[in-house]
């Protein structure tokens, strides 16, 4: 049931929108179109079996990532200062894509490990996204990412998820 996704939380300051896990991955539709044309010329050859496998691989396909689901970084906000405390009540699954909304004169998003997060600190090899619309997809365990435009990961903009 994907009703009830959210963990409650007593001290959350606001519900996060539900309607963030009905969004897919984008390339659900494009591996059924793809299989559907597979299904469609295997049709044409009237081999039975093909068309039986490729139905079942649509049907593991769809199993696999419907589940997924595309969450905005600070809602409406956007990527910005003080979204440290966006995450909280929210459940996040690996797979899942964070969607990083943000000017990308004023602010970038750089993929660091614990202590780049706690310490602010981007270490020589760190991933650092900087399109301004950037979808980030959540690996098992943590994941953390911070701004590293100086004094801004100080100032909140930072991110620690855990997806299950
Ligand atoms: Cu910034």
């Amino acid at each position: 049931m994907t009703s009830s996704i959210y963990r409650p939380s007593s001290s959350a300051s606001h519900r996060p929108s539900p309607s963030t896990r009905h969004t897919r991955h984008s390339h659900f539709c494009f591996i059924c179109s793809i299989s559907l044309s597979f299904l469609r010329m295997s049709q044409g050859r009237g081999s039975a079996v093909a068309t039986l496998m490729v139905m079942s691989l649509l049907v593991l396909l769809h199993c696999e990532v419907a589940e997924a689901a595309t969450y905005t970084v600070g809602g409406a906000g956007g990527w910005t200062f003080n979204v440290v405390g966006w995450p909280k009540g929210k459940s996040f699954r690996a797979g899942d894509i964070l969607q990083f909304n943000y000017d990308p004169s004023s602010h970038n998003v750089v993929g660091v490990g614990r202590v780049g997060y706690s310490t602010c600190k981007t270490l020589q090899g760190a991933k650092v996204y900087q399109t301004g619309n950037d979808k980030i997809r959540l690996v098992k365990g943590q994941n953390f990412f911070i701004c590293n435009f100086p004094g801004h990961c100080e100032s909140g903009m930072k991110l620690a998820v855990t997806a299950v």
